[in-house]
């Protein structure tokens, strides 16, 4: 009797399914179509894109939000690269994924003989990625997805490369060896607990402190540490901002949130804990002007070498956050850690105060819309569903939409993040319904759309519940810019006025909106949730409204010669 055989393509399926990877994001082709179909037949989801980006981007996000890495398909080279900007995105925020690429004959590239879509994949992605490996030997197949996993996952999150050459994803092997090769992963997040002087240390510096202030990055809402990172907050007083895809894990309308009150809270206070937060561009590196220069700083951070990165950490507590957030509740003594009540005093006065300027911004009623008469009726739709997830990408429509709307529960904004990329939009979306099944609102500049405006077919093959929000002011930042040379092209930054973008989304048989007025954008906006269906809503926004680069124009190197005649 010959034995029972098996194949390359059947192992990585097996693999996948013995380690809970259960959603593929991918485009298919030579040499992986068959790994796809495979995948659908035993009973792991295939979402199937229109460009690799948006499904590496589905994936990380996907592994943002399930603490499982994302997996992303593509065939080799050209998708290979498609997928390179989501793996290299996913792993500069620390989102865990693995692109499983398809390659070519490695004797034929390695020789640069010419072969059908011939590239060095794995070293072409190892300067993007938290780790690349490549399978040569079909019997590898199970050690590398549990590889994979492993580097995916443990310590700071990241996305992870794996190739598959055609020859080892059709090469049979003998069944009874192929299983034996297999491997589940055991505990592929080992706890990682800080020492009990770190601790200590951390509590004393913040028990000196008179104006102290947490900020709450998107490592803290990753960890799912979510009632401990509250307790401790309200058992120590201390205000905290969150960074952008942090809000939530404490609502924003919490009357500890400092967030409008920032630029004061940032510069006046003297002691600074950082849970899960870099001090990178997102934060002016931790220096004046937007800091003290006495300030003293606490990090709790997984990665070792993230601290002292930018400013000296007086008390780096290196752990994960889950770990070292439980240790420090337990040693917390009433009383100890005790805010100054002229601080909490000086914040609260300045929150009401812009409170109240943006609630009068919010209220007016220009025509065109703006930003904010735009978002504000975004805002009061999304106020009583604290589900629904909210993506973003823009210039003004990312800063803006930030500071208006409030988020309500953990994980649910889901935005350009460090790099600040554009071209997130609809694979986030696509990613976050997939997983949960939840509604998604994307608010998407008309520019940043245009990096994955075609995922609406996705969308709408797959039924996805996602109402897309287009802020049309016809360009990049804004549409009134003009040639200055005199000349008929338009501007650099200048797209089409009168696009009606909701035609796109008609094409694919979804509901097609244009608004022109907050009113009517509530009112479009409350319905296409409640339809549950792919919706698009052309929301014309004046021209003139946004600024350039949002609100960092102070990055934006203009030349020095005149020449805005
Ligand atoms: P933000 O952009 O919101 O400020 P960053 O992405 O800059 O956040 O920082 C997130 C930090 O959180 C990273 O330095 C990362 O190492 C850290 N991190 C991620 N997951 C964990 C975890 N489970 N425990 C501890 N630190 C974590
Ligand atoms: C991959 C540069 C930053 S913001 C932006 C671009 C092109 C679009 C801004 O216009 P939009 O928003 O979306 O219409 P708004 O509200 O200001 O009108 N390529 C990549 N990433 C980035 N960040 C850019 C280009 C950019």
């Amino acid at each position: 009797m010959p034995n029972e055989m098996t194949d390359g393509f059947h192992l990585v399926i097996e693999a996948m399914k013995l380690n809970g990877l259960d959603t593929i994001f991918g485009v298919v082709g030579i040499p992986v179509t068959d790994l796809a179909r495979l995948a659908q037949a035993e009973g792991i989801r295939y979402i199937g894109f229109r460009h690799e980006q948006s499904a590496g981007h589905a994936a990380a996000i996907a592994g943002y939000l399930t603490q499982k890495p994302g997996v992303c398909l593509t065939v080799s080279a050209p998708g290979f690269l498609n997928g390179m900007v989501a793996l290299a995105n996913a792993t500069i925020n620390g989102f865990p994924m693995i692109q499983i690429s398809g390659s070519s004959d490695r004797a034929i590239v390695d020789l640069q003989q010419g072969d059908y879509e011939e590239l060095d994949q794995m070293n072409a992605a190892k300067p993007y990625a938290k780790a690349a490996y490549r399978v040569n030997r079909p019997a590898d197949i199970g050690i590398s997805i549990a590889r994979s996993i492993r580097a995916a996952l443990s310590g700071r999150p990241g996305g992870v490369y794996l190739d598959l050459p055609a020859d080892v994803l059709s090469a049979s092997l003998d069944a009874d060896a192929a299983a034996r090769s297999l491997v589940r992963v055991v505990d592929p997040v080992p706890r990682q607990i800080p020492a009990p002087q770190a601790l200590e240390r951390a509590l004393d510096l913040l028990a000196q402190a008179q104006r102290p202030l947490i900020i709450l990055g998107k490592g803290a809402a990753y960890a799912q540490a979510d009632a401990d990172i509250r307790e401790f907050i309200e058992k120590t007083a201390v205000p905290f901002l969150p960074m952008s895809m942090a809000k939530g894990l404490l609502p924003d309308d919490h009357p500890q949130s400092a967030a409008a009150a920032r630029s004061y809270a940032l510069a006046q206070a003297d002691v600074v804990m950082l849970i899960g937060a870099r001090l990178n561009w997102l934060l002016g590196h931790g220096k004046s002007p937007q800091w003290s220069a006495a300030a003293r700083f606490i990090q709790i951070d997984i990665a070792p070498t993230e601290i002292d990165s930018n400013r000296p950490i007086a008390a780096p507590v290196v752990g994960d956050i889950a770990s070292s957030m439980a240790a420090l509740l337990a040693m917390l003594k009433p009383g100890r850690i005790k805010p100054d009540s002229l601080w909490l005093r000086e914040i609260d006065q300045r929150r009401q105060r812009n409170a109240e300027r943006m609630r009068e911004r919010l209220a007016a009623n220009p025509s065109p819309m703006d930003f904010y008469s735009a978002l504000g009726a975004i805002a009061r739709v999304l106020e009583d569903k604290p589900d629904v997830y909210l993506v973003n990408e823009g210039a003004n429509t990312l800063d803006i939409a930030r500071n208006v709307i409030d988020m309500r529960a953990p994980r649910k904004r889901l935005d350009c993040g460090t790099w600040g990329v554009m071209g997130i939009g609809m694979g986030f979306a696509i990613g976050a319904a997939t997983i949960s099944g939840k509604p998604v609102v994307a608010i998407e500049g008309d520019s940043a759309f245009g990096f994955s405006g075609m995922e609406i077919e996705t969308i709408c093959r797959y039924q996805l519940p996602i109402v897309v929000v287009i802020f049309n002011n016809g360009g990049v930042y804004r549409g009134d810019d003009v040639n200055r040379g005199g000349g008929a092209d338009p501007a650099p930054t200048v797209l089409m006025k009168q696009a009606h973008y909701e035609k796109l989304i008609e094409a694919f048989g979804g509901a097609g909106y244009q608004v022109t007025d907050p009113q009517a954008l509530a009112t479009t906006l409350a319905a296409a949730l409640a339809s549950g269906k792919p919706a698009l809503i052309n929301c014309v926004i004046d021209p003139t409204a946004g600024t350039e680069s949002g609100h960092i124009g102070n990055l934006n190197p203009q030349s020095a010669i005149a020449f805005r005649n």
